[in-house]
C-alpha cells in the first residue's frame, strides 16, 4: 500500500493516523505542491492530496480512504457498535473536514506569513506560503471567520476531550482521529497553547495510540 502525499499537509496526517491505528504496513510518496496534479489527476481525477494505492486502485480524500480501509481491513475498527454514537462521530468528522480543518489552515498559514514567520523566514517557504494563500483565498476577512469558527469548534471539542479521552464515547472514533490530524498545525500556534492545553495532550495521546510521529511543534 502507498500513500501518496505533502509531508505537511493536515488532512495527510488525518489518514496516517488512521493507518497506524490500523497498524497497516505502507509506504509513502512525498509529492510536491503544484506539480503533484501531474501525478494525482490521472489517478482519482480529483487534485487533492492524500491519495491511496492499493491493489490497483487509487482512492483520493481521507474519508474515501478510512471507507476503504475499513472495508479491506476491518481489525481494530474506528466504527462505534452504538448506531447513534457512530452517526454522531461521522457527524463531528465531516464538520473537522469540511470546515475547522480549513479553518485551519487559514489560521495557520495567515500565522506562518506574519508572527510566526521566523519558524522558516526562507525565501522558499515564504514562497510557497504566499502561494497557498492565494490559491485558498486567505485574506483578512477569512482568517477573522476561521478564528471564530475555530474559537466555537474548540468550545464544542473541549465539552467532551477536556473531560474524557475520546469524542463522542469511551471507544477511539473516527472523530478522534480526524480532530487529532487536522487541529494538529495549531501546535506552532502560541494562543491555541496556552488557551487550549487540553487539546494538545489529546493530540499527543492520539498520535502515540496511532504510532504516528507528533506534529511541529509538539513533543520534544
Ligand atoms: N477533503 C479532502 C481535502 C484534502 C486537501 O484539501 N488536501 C490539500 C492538502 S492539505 C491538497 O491536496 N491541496 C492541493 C490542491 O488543492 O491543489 C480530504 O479529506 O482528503
Amino acid at each position: 500500500m502507498r500513500l501518496l502525499q505533502f509531508s505537511t499537509s493536515h488532512y495527510c496526517r488525518k489518514a496516517r493516523l488512521i493507518l497506524g491505528y490500523k497498524k497497516i504496513t505502507y509506504d509513502v510518496e512525498n509529492l510536491t505542491p503544484g506539480v503533484h496534479i501531474l501525478r494525482v489527476k490521472p489517478l482519482t481525477g480529483g487534485q487533492t492530496v492524500p491519495v491511496l494505492l492499493s491493489e490497483n486502485q487509487a482512492i483520493g480524500d481521507s474519508t474515501e480512504i478510512w471507507h476503504y480501509l475499513e472495508k479491506e481491513h476491518p481489525d481494530r475498527t474506528l466504527i462505534l457498535g452504538d448506531r447513534h454514537q457512530q452517526q454522531q462521530a461521522e457527524l463531528l468528522e465531516d464538520w473537522l473536514d469540511e470546515s475547522l480543518g480549513v479553518a485551519t489552515r487559514f489560521i495557520y498559514y495567515h500565522y506562518r506569513s506574519g508572527e510566526g514567520k521566523s519558524i522558516d523566514p526562507s525565501w522558499f517557504s515564504q514562497a510557497v506560503i504566499q502561494i497557498v494563500k492565494k490559491q485558498y483565498n486567505i485574506g483578512p476577512r477569512a482568517v477573522a471567520l476561521a478564528s471564530q469558527r475555530l474559537e466555537l469548534g474548540l468550545k464544542i471539542l473541549g465539552d467532551s476531550w477536556q473531560n474524557q479521552p475520546y469524542l463522542v464515547s469511551q471507544q477511539i472514533s473516527i472523530a478522534d482521529i480526524a480532530a487529532a490530524g487536522l487541529l494538529s498545525p495549531l501546535a506552532l500556534i502560541p494562543h491555541y497553547r496556552t488557551q487550549y492545553p487540553w487539546l494538545f495532550q489529546r493530540i499527543e495521546e492520539i498520535h502515540q495510540l496511532c504510532g504516528e510521529a507528533l506534529p511541529p511543534g509538539l513533543g520534544s
